[in-house]
């Protein structure tokens, strides 16, 4: 099954928008099988946006994501990277649809709450960034009867 790595930034942690974000995707059907509250080291940070290494927001956007706890978290489901990227919202909240995460509690793009991979390559890099595999947890939902 399909997995992803989501992420309450610090901005949605001090807000107290974890429940509210966890909430979001279990009401849809996914599974959560991985999820810590953690600090984000700089080096891993680094790492985490490298594809945005030589963009002129690097330097603040570390700076953001290492000021203070984050909730990391993988999620599985049938399509759950791109259906969790919709129910996140555009990247700049002002272009966010409400009813997406960063469509209802976002205001600017430097703090929008919420990250999610965009691919399967990048789902796959950051699960294994953030996780060690002991820490993915698989088990049977029997809910997922009613799902799937
Ligand atoms: P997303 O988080 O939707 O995947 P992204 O990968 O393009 O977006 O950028 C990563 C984060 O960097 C984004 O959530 C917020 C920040 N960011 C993106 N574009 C920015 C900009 N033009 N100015 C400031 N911060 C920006
Ligand atoms: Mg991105």
């Amino acid at each position: 099954m399909e997995k992803t790595f989501l992420m309450v930034k610090p901005d949605g942690v001090q807000r107290q928008l974890i429940g509210e974000v966890v909430s979001r995707f279990e009401r849809k059907g996914f599974q959560l099988v991985g999820a810590k509250l953690m600090s984000i080291p700089r080096e891993l940070a680094e790492q985490h946006y490298g594809e945005h290494k030589e963009r002129p927001f690097f330097g603040e956007l570390v700076d953001f994501i290492t000021s203070g706890p984050v909730f990391a978290m993988v999620w599985q489901g049938e399509n759950v990277i791109s259906t969790a990227r919709g129910m996140m919202g555009s990247t700049n909240p002002k272009d966010a649809a409400p009813g997406t995460i960063r469509g209802d509690f976002g205001l600017t793009v430097g703090k929008n709450v919420i990250h999610g991979s965009d691919s399967p390559e990048s789902a796959e890099r950051e699960i294994s960034l953030f996780f060690n595999e002991e820490e993915v947890v698989a088990y049977d939902k029997l809910i997922n009867n009613w799902i799937y």
